[in-house]
């Protein structure tokens, strides 16, 4: 999964694909490079971001996502409002994604009666505060326990498991030490029956480990996807999809030899 960030504040990517022509050209090289779904969002979740109003997102992702939908791979829309959601259906998303885990009372209902996947994701509060000392129990058992009740209760909404995606949220309310028990235990995850996607690219986690800036964390970043893999994922959410692909093209061909 290609990340486009049409936001101006973006921690991985700083603004560089706010305008339509920026998000048009990006998603092209994206999908140049190998990438089999394309994920656009309008609102930075990085640590301390502030809220988009809903015309604003609007119209940052719904004229991109008007141009892509039906084109070569499949969009999904990184949302946490219904009202997006719904609208992003009906222009064509296949995916929609929640950093919020589709805690919105009517997130769920937005995409209830549509085919389009979701894909929910573990956030301990909120963007604002979420680094702010966050605790676990156990932060493997904790996030399982967390995805398995979203789960639950998408179907009872009407949403069909084959549809569900999760995600344990790299970065989102964890410390470097929770992020790396998550990374371990990721194949717990799998065991949901659910799709897995995991988003580790260009994250802090690796910024603490390598001492390198976002830009400067596409060895890091190819390499947690590929140990994301090896641990069950399904799905990994890159910035830099053709180097990732080789990384995983290689891990295939083990697996197949
Ligand atoms: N991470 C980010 C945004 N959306 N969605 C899922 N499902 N999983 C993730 O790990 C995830 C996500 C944050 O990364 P990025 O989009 O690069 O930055 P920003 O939120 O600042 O736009």
């Amino acid at each position: 999964m290609g990340v486009i960030n049409a936001t101006p504040d973006s921690f991985s990517d700083g603004g560089k694909f706010y305008k339509l022509n920026h998000i048009l050209t990006r998603a092209q090289g994206l999908i140049a490079e190998g990438a089999d779904i394309l994920d656009i969002g309008g609102e930075s979740t990085r640590p301390g971001a502030a809220p988009v109003p809903l015309d604003e997102e609007r119209r940052r992702v719904l004229p991109a996502l008007e141009r892509l939908a039906g084109g070569a791979i499949p969009i999904s829309i990184d949302t946490q409002k219904p009202q997006l959601m719904r609208e992003a259906i009906a222009a064509g998303a296949s995916m929609i994604n929640d950093v919020s885990g589709f805690r919105d009372a009517r997130a769920f209902e937005a995409v209830a009666d549509a085919d389009a996947a979701i894909c929910i994701m573990h956030m301990l509060g909120e963007p604002r505060t979420m680094q702010s000392d966050p605790r676990y129990e156990h932060v493997t058992r904790d996030v399982r326990n967390y995805l398995a009740e979203r789960v639950r209760a998408a179907e009872a909404a009407g949403i069909a498991r084959e549809r569900i995606v999760i995600d344990p949220g790299f970065g989102f309310g964890k410390t470097l030490e929770h992020n790396l028990q998550l990374l371990r235990e990721l194949r717990q995850f799998s065991e949901l029956g659910c799709a897995v996607l995991a988003g580790l690219s260009r994250k802090s986690m690796l910024g603490k480990i390598t001492g390198r800036e976002p830009a400067d964390r596409v060895h890091a970043s190819v390499a947690a996807a590929l140990i994301a893999v090896q641990n069950g994922a399904h799905i990994v959410r890159v910035h830099d999809v053709a180097a990732t692909r080789d990384a995983l093209a290689l891990w295939q061909a083990l697996q197949q030899n």
